[in-house]
């Protein structure tokens, strides 16, 4: 009994002392305005595969509306769509990382949606054109979404060098060609920063106002 109080009490020691490494990340447009909803993804620079625990979240359906608008997740997690509005919806994507439809539904459906592939899938409902959601599927455990502001923090991340990179939905060029390194070795904090070009926005963005005139 007393060499296990000991062991753990080690444990909680080292625990304390493992030294952990975050990289905070500053975007900004071409115009110096923050860019919100862009993923900043951190990837070990030497290759290694860092460990994947997929848990399941989920993306509303709020207003006519996918909420969030962009999610990131790891591969491998399972995505649920709750509709929380009083109409029903048909959400489907036919992106090469992950095709499916669920067949037009009030509620919560069923079955969750297993995001198993890397890439970008864009979501759509086939009663609502407007209605537009991304969910980046990253091959790595490390990633953050900016906020309004701009920042995202991508924290509690294993000391080492990282290649960092960037995706937003109206980026005007390659994920890959946002490319930097952070090298976070001796632990602490490595800031990034990038000025993105970004497209107009292609679509709709807000669903057509209560007063009739929407088509649904
Ligand atoms: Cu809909």
């Amino acid at each position: 009994m007393r060499v296990l109080v000991f062991c753990v009490a080690f444990a909680l020691i080292g625990a304390a002392n493992a030294q952990t490494a975050e990289i905070a990340a500053r975007i900004v447009d071409d115009q110096g305005r923050p860019v919100e909803d862009a993923v900043v993804v951190a990837v070990p620079a030497d290759g290694t595969r860092a460990p994947v625990r997929p848990r399941e979240t989920t993306i509303d359906q709020v207003d006519r509306e996918f909420t969030p608008k962009v999610m990131a997740v790891v591969v491998g997690t399972p995505v649920r769509f709750p509709n929380h509005d009083n109409i029903r919806h048909q959400v489907y994507s036919f992106s090469p990382a992950k095709r499916f439809e669920l067949p037009l539904y009030a509620g919560v459906p069923a079955e969750a949606v297993v995001f198993d592939k890397p890439g970008v899938v864009i979501l759509g409902c086939n009663i609502h054109d407007w209605m537009i959601g991304y969910v980046y599927v990253s091959e790595s455990p490390y990633f953050a979404k900016t906020g309004k502001d701009g920042t995202a923090v991508i924290a509690d991340l294993p000391p080492r060098a990282y290649t960092v990179r960037v995706w937003h939905p109206q980026l005007d060029g390659t994920e890959e060609s946002t490319r930097k390194e952070a090298d976070v070795t001796r632990g602490g904090a490595a800031i990034v920063a990038w000025t993105l070009k970004l497209r107009a926005e292609s679509r709709v963005r807000r669903a057509p106002a209560a007063d009739g005139r929407g088509r649904y």
